[in-house]
């Protein structure tokens, strides 16, 4: 049987030849290593919640169909769904705790290295909040902000400031289904509680409340990261630079920032160009410093400072192999602990910053927001001792790279299409409401090894645009796409369908639009309450031509992310199945009755190209109802398989 290639970028597949002749072992090595994984994992039908078990359901009935305790198949696969659902709640909302601690830092003590970039998100968040602003200083209202966003985890009563931002048809879906969520932590603490042993054994309620946790990700931990990066970081505008592992500098110090936080890598890229640091890298005969991005804490400094991404998630490794890294630089969140072996074999500086995430053998530099500039500096300082330290014969930077233009938000939307004097979404509205545009698919997620690296994302975005979808993309989806050329104007022209391209031409914006990390997911929640403000296409999410894509997901994030969407009203497909195959009650509650519970539904489908089929059939199911025009060009029928 032919080998399934293991990527579809060319500087990867580059570096997956060196690492083979070298005969290092990276996570697909891992993975073959790991083979036959367990089914029972797989189908989520292993319960290890107490220690009467493990317990494990017989999918073909033959063997025990309950747990010691009498659990169903269908009480395991939701319980143990809802505990990835708190997790991938946790790490979101947890990102957006931590920016509202630098918030209020550099509010209380300026000299920490913060500022405060975008005063007028600033003071129309503090509107929302219904904090005073008029006559005061920025740093008195960014300190009441930051208490009133760090009260949203732990308040007493009442709903989440931020889900007030949500249609009101949906607000009231939420409340009716009591899935309104109210302070972060606790619907964690509580949907935990509920999937501890003999509490909660219905499925529906459990997927319920898995909603309410993951809502408060969407439309709070997220969001409150999204928002508050944009008041401390400044809020993106789309910019053009070069992504790839091509952008590393053979005679630059390269440091990778991967992780999550920009606290740390914004101030990274701040002192990268501190003149002291910058003479101490000349001293050991660098040109300069150059800084690149892994993953999420990549896309928020590719947004805000147009710095390089070296790559998306499954090239963290990659990047290490061609011994031109002198540090890599982590947070929290999609590191592999594979790195630790890996960087040993080369000069490579492994460093990891948070209180949260450590591994023995890794040195560890502890990121102090208040000492945040002087520990930038250090950790820069770590890597300039590095650069000497190269063995030239190791070192092997792919020649690939390409131009990316990213930076669009929910707010630059207004611009964008309405220009500088006409600010509005009523030209995006007025193309989907003529037929130009079908729609909007979300394509976010991560990349897994378990398929081709790249190639769910890309094909399933051709396809999309092909048809005359307009794409949002973020997170690793959107560096995979970044990669292959489609976030740039020209790629409407080539791939996108007639009415696309003439938007696109028009305005002069690529056709999948880069808008952030994973905790941006947030924009896209906002740019659909947007759209439904503007007018003429319904009145709640679930009324939208959207549709959300997680083609090669791998994180409990994710899991969440998908949760919060389908609960925001949005059909939402899954490349591999979500660990629920185990149970078809609970496979037949997630793509089909959540419908008519909440508007938006899953499916999982692995092919993109027909996954992609699926979202347009929704959109136009959708067009159908609002009484939509038909489109104006429809493309050519034939249907380019994806074939991997
Ligand atoms: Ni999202 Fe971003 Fe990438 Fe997946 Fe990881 S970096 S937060 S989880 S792997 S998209």
């Amino acid at each position: 049987m032919a080998q399934r290639p293991r990527t579809i970028n060319e500087a990867a597949r580059t570096m997956l030849e060196c690492a083979a002749c070298e005969g290092v072992e990276l996570a697909w090595e891992r993975l073959e290593a790991m083979q036959p994984q367990c089914g029972f994992g797989k189908l989520g039908v292993c319960c290890t919640i107490c220690a009467m078990g493990p317990c494990r359901i017989d999918p073909f009935g033959m063997g025990p169909q309950e747990g010691v305790c009498g659990a169903t198949a269908a009480t395991i696969v939701a319980r143990n769904l809802a505990r990835k659902i708190a997790s991938g709640c946790s790490a979101h909302s947890d990102h957006g705790r931590t920016v509202a601690h630098a918030l209020l830092l550099a509010a209380e003590h300026p000299e920490s290295g913060y500022r405060i970039k975008d005063e007028r998100k600033l003071r129309r968040l503090a509107e929302e909040f219904g904090i005073a602003h008029e006559g005061r200083s920025a740093e008195a209202v960014a300190k009441e902000l930051a208490e009133a966003c760090l009260g949203e985890f732990g308040k007493l009563h009442g709903e989440l400031v931020m889900a007030q931002r949500a249609p009101e048809p949906r607000k009231a879906i939420w409340r009716e289904l009591g899935i309104m969520p109210g302070a972060i932590d606790r619907e964690v603490v509580q949907l935990l509680h509920q999937t501890n042993m003999g509490v909660d054994a219905d499925a529906k309620n459990l997927l319920l409340s898995g909603m309410r946790c993951a809502l408060a990700d969407g439309w709070g931990g997220s969001m409150i990261a999204t928002d508050l990066q944009d008041v401390l970081f400044g809020s993106p505008k789309p910019l053009r630079t070069r992504t790839n592992l091509g952008v590393l500098k053979e005679d630059h110090v390269n440091v990778i920032v991967h992780g999550h936080e920009p606290v740390l890598s914004d101030m990274l890229a701040e002192a990268s160009r501190d003149p002291e640091i910058l003479a101490k890298a000349r001293e050991v005969g660098a040109q300069g410093i150059q800084l690149a991005g892994i993953c999420c804490t990549g896309n928020e400094v590719l947004m805000r400072r147009g710095i390089p991404p070296a790559g998306s998630f499954l090239h963290q490794e990659l990047a290490v192999l061609t011994g031109a890294v002198d540090a890599m630089v982590v947070d929290v969140q999609c590191w592999m602990p594979g790195l630790t072996r890996l960087a040993q074999l080369f000069h490579t500086r492994f460093i990891t910053t948070s209180p949260k995430a450590k591994h023995p053998g890794v040195e560890h530099i502890e990121f102090e927001e208040q000492r945040a500039y002087e520990i930038a500096k250090t950790i820069l300082l770590r890597a300039i001792e590095a650069f000497p330290k190269r063995d030239p014969a190791k070192i092997n930077i792919p020649k690939h790279e390409v131009d990316v233009i990213a930076g669009f938000t929910a707010e630059y939307v207004y611009t964008l299409l309405g220009g500088k004097y006409r600010p509005s979404y009523r030209p995006l509205n007025d193309a989907i409401i003529a037929g130009r545009i079908r729609g909007v698919a979300g394509v976010v997620g991560c990349e897994n090894p378990h398929l081709t690296q790249g190639w769910g994302h890309v094909e399933m975005m051709k396809e999309l645009i092909r048809n005359d979808v307009l794409v949002v993309a973020t997170g690793c989806s959107a560096l995979a796409a970044a990669r292959e050329g489609l976030l740039t104007p020209e790629a409407a022209f080539i791939h996108g369908g007639r009415g696309l391209a003439e938007v696109c031409e028009a305005v002069g914006m690529p056709p999948v639009l880069h808008v952030g990390s994973c905790v941006d997911n947030s924009r896209i929640l906002i740019a659909c309450c947007e759209i439904l403000k503007e007018g003429g296409l319904g009145s709640d999410i679930s009324d939208l031509p959207v549709a959300g894509a997680a083609p090669e997901w791998m994180s409990e994030k994710a899991i969440t992310i998908g949760f919060y969407v389908v609960a925001s009203g949005i059909f939402t497909i899954f490349g591999q199945p979500q660990p629920v195959m185990g149970s078809p009650e609970v496979r037949d509650l997630m793509c089909r009755q959540f419908e008519e519970i909440v508007g938006g539904y899953y499916a999982f489908e692995a092919d993109p190209v027909k996954a992609a089929q699926l979202m347009i059939a929704h959109m136009n199911k959708k067009r159908e109802a609002l009484k939509l025009r038909p489109m104006m060009y429809e493309p050519a029928a034939e249907m380019t398989m994806a074939s991997e």
